[in-house]
């Protein structure tokens, strides 16, 4: 299911000219003609009906298994194409002009993870105006910009698992930081945003002091960078938490060739895949995630199911998602995909994503 990308960050004009070329292979490669029709499920009538998937960046090896995902999805609820276009870097404008091109070719449904909630607002109200359903996915945008939001996680519980964590590894007492995505990344500031309540209301956390938060941009050199600095700045820290799967690796790779390995502890969300050396080598003892896969799929089956007037978006609208089954929608449309797992040396073996 996984296409293999490797993570390259270039930058600059090059890196607008990958961001095509690599959007134009993917569109190719990820494009099935024809009803496409497995798992029982049958083709839309008409048969016609385009998704396309506006992931927050191409160079992501999370973004490669989410979008696996939705091509399963796409193909078994019964899309005639679907295809994958984006930028190779997160910033906040970056997938403007994605969603312009789809609203040009009359896609009929565009699955995006914002990479700022507001930046992406207009141009997606300009796709549905000329007929396109929104699903946002992974991280939101604006609620009065999308249909619905497929939420990998409970947000709240998402912050919670990874206070304790790292709590749990630096036996409750000392300085944390932070080394997140980018600053405007909707889903990671939410699951921040709970952290820090947490860690300022829950007696359990009064010795701990979250003394730095620090964006790698979801680049894997500049999340390195982020990490070497941090220890620097602060030689106390105890922890890191990196809520995003390019930054928990990137530090996990700096960490473990360094005299801080096995000293700072590090946690967060990462693939098991990227993280397994890193657990193995003692660099990293716990680290939490969801199936990236299923997010992918279930928003293929929502995209399908607003497109044929099944659902609105509306709280109680309810569908079904392939085979993980029936999903509902909640207060503020938000469908939540399925709780988090941890990992650690025990079991990340039996994963492979
Ligand atoms: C990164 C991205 C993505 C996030 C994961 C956990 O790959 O920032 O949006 O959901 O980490």
């Amino acid at each position: 299911m996984m296409l293999n990308r490797k993570n390259t960050g270039p930058t600059g004009r090059l890196a607008s000219l990958v961001a095509i070329t690599a959007a134009a292979a993917l569109a190719l490669t990820a494009c099935n003609s024809g009803s496409g029709s497995t798992g029982g499920s049958s083709p839309a009538a008409g048969g016609d009906l385009k998704i396309t998937f506006i992931p927050k960046q191409l160079n992501n090896p999370y973004t490669d298994v989410v979008l696996g995902g939705g091509k399963k999805g796409a193909q078994e609820a019964g899309f005639a194409s679907s295809q994958v276009v984006g930028p190779l870097e997160a910033s906040a404008s970056s997938q403007v002009s994605f969603i312009n091109a789809e609203t040009q070719a009359g896609t009929n449904v565009v699955v995006i993870a914002a990479n700022d909630p507001d930046a992406v607002c207009t141009a997606l109200g300009e796709a549905r105006s000329a007929g396109a359903k929104i699903v946002a996915f992974d991280s939101d945008a604006n609620p009065d910009c999308r249909d619905v939001f497929i939420s990998q996680v409970v947000a709240k519980e998402v912050a919670l698992i990874q206070t304790k964590l790292i709590s749990e590894q630096i036996g409750g007492s000392g300085e944390i930081a932070i080394l997140s995505a980018t600053a405007n990344a909707t889903n990671q500031n939410e699951w921040i945003k709970f952290m820090e309540e947490e860690l300022a209301s829950n007696p359990a956390y009064k010795d701990i002091k979250l003394v730095a938060k620090v964006y790698g941009d979801d680049n894997d050199t500049k999340s390195f960078q982020e990490a070497q600095g941090l220890l620097q700045a602060h030689p106390s820290l105890k922890g890191i938490i990196s809520p995003t799967t390019v930054g928990i690796a990137a530090t996990a790779r700096y960490l473990s060739t360094s005299a801080y390995k096995g000293k700072v502890a590090l946690t967060g969300l990462g693939l098991p895949n990227e993280m397994r050396p890193f657990v193995k080598d003692g660099t990293v003892k716990e680290f939490a995630l969801w199936d990236p896969a299923q997010l992918g799929y279930v928003a293929a089956f929502a995209g399908k199911a607003l497109q044929d007037g099944k659902i609105s978006g509306a709280e109680g609208d309810t569908f079904t998602a392939g085979e993980l089954g029936e999903r509902k929608v909640e207060k503020g449309g938000l469908v939540i995909v399925g709780p988090p797992t941890v990992f650690n040396a025990e079991n990340i073996d039996k994963y492979n994503f």
